[in-house]
């Protein structure tokens, strides 16, 4: 069949709409038809050349939509189901699939680094040559062939525009909270760059009863968002030493967690120093493979400071994302705040110039 889909061919280029020929799904697999999908900046990443994926690809790794026909021995889904994307495949067997990390699972990284499905091949073409998945899941696609392990079937009372949220900020964000660094009620939680996924940090600290929450960004746009998810503090880092500024709102100790939500070496250095003693930095934000990062060894030892950083929340997503819709339905997860803006899908590129402004807390292209 054919398919409406935003197709990336080169890094620097703009996102291309092509109409793509999508095959059957095999078996194990779903078909698709996407309602939304969500604008994250680890797409962008990829646009501008800033991480590297096979090209060309269908990108988008955030969406919400209809199961449209199943492949065969699908069981957990049929069609006319809603479902969230899952954006890291598992193989539901493995130590990280079974010891709760199914996002560290061998398979999700496999697909992620050929562009294919679990059997090696892609259901995507344009003009008969090959078309890559992103993630296994590229939800710029009006329909997309995934991987059954990677659907996940939602309620059908729950709107896709916002339910596609949950696929990839929300779970990221709030999942770093609650399973990576497991803040303490009554804990200091810093927050450095608060677009889609950071807001969604702040959220899941003030869930996590932090008492003090500071937000970091360049932008009194994003800050004001902050304090709309539940930032206590706020910081503009454009106007001088966001370490300093924390030390200060501290009264010297410093936090204890600090989260880097942005994906620069420079702001994950200033969330380490950032920490009190036996504090813990996760880094959210993706770099280029090559990027590094480093920090003065005595304050690990002396001050047993951590280090460390979370690949989509470490969350068990099956069990995680209904507990996330019962927090929205219980008026304790902020979702429609969240959807700032909504794009008719040809309008990607512009949906993707409003995120490099800054203009948006998190927005999504509809079908
Ligand atoms: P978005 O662009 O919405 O937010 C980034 C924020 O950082 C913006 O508000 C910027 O203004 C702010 N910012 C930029 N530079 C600075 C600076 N020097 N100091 C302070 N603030 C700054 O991006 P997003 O929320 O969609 O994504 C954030 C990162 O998270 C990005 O690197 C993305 O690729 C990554 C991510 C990680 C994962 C994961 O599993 N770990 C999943 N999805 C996205
Ligand atoms: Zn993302």
């Amino acid at each position: 069949m054919k398919s409406t889909a935003a197709v990336l061919f080169e890094a620097g280029r703009k996102l291309e709409l092509h109409d793509v020929d999508v095959a059957a799904p095999k078996a194990g697999e779903v078909l698709v038809r996407m309602a939304a999908g969500g604008v994250c900046h680890s797409d962008l990443h990829v646009m501008t050349g800033h991480l590297t994926a096979p090209l060309p690809a269908i990108l988008g790794h955030e969406g919400a939509g209809v199961v449209a026909e199943v492949g065969a021995g699908v069981t957990s889904v049929r069609a006319g189901d809603h479902v969230i994307p899952l954006w890291r495949v598992s193989c539901g067997e493995c130590e990280h699939c079974t010891g709760g990390r199914p996002a560290l699972c061998a398979a999700g990284l496999e697909v992620r680094r050929t562009g294919r499905l679990l059997d090696g091949t892609s259901r995507f073409t344009l003009g008969g040559k090959e078309i890559k998945h992103f993630n296994g899941v590229s939800t710029f696609s009006a329909y997309s062939v995934i991987p059954e392990r990677s659907v996940l079937k939602i309620p059908d009372d729950l709107p896709l525009d916002r339910a596609a949220l949950l696929g990839c900020a929300v779970i990221t964000g709030v999942g770093a909270v609650f399973n990576c660094a497991k803040v303490r009620p009554g804990s200091s939680v810093l927050v450095i760059g608060t677009g889609g996924v950071g807001l969604n940090v702040v959220q899941g600290a003030a869930l996590a009863g932090a008492e003090r929450i500071i937000a970091v960004d360049l932008l009194d746009r994003k800050l004001d968002f902050a304090r709309q998810f539940g930032a206590t503090h706020t910081v503009n880092a454009s106007s001088g030493d966001p370490v300093a500024a924390v030390r200060d709102l501290t009264g010297g100790r410093g936090v204890d967690y600090a989260f880097e939500v942005i994906g620069l070496p420079k702001t994950m250095r200033q969330a380490y120093d950032c920490l009190a003693k036996r504090g813990m930095a996760v880094v959210v934000g993706v770099s280029p493979f090559t990027a590094e990062v480093s920090v003065p060894v005595m304050s690990l030892v002396f001050e047993e400071r951590v280090l460390t950083g979370s690949i989509y929340g470490s969350a068990r997503p099956r069990h995680d994302i209904p507990m996330l819709i019962d927090l929205y339905r219980a008026k304790k997860l902020k979702l429609d705040e969240l959807l700032t803006r909504s794009y008719p899908f040809e309008e990607i590129n512009e949906a993707y110039a409003a995120l490099e402004r800054g203009e948006v807390a998190r927005s999504v292209v509809t079908f």
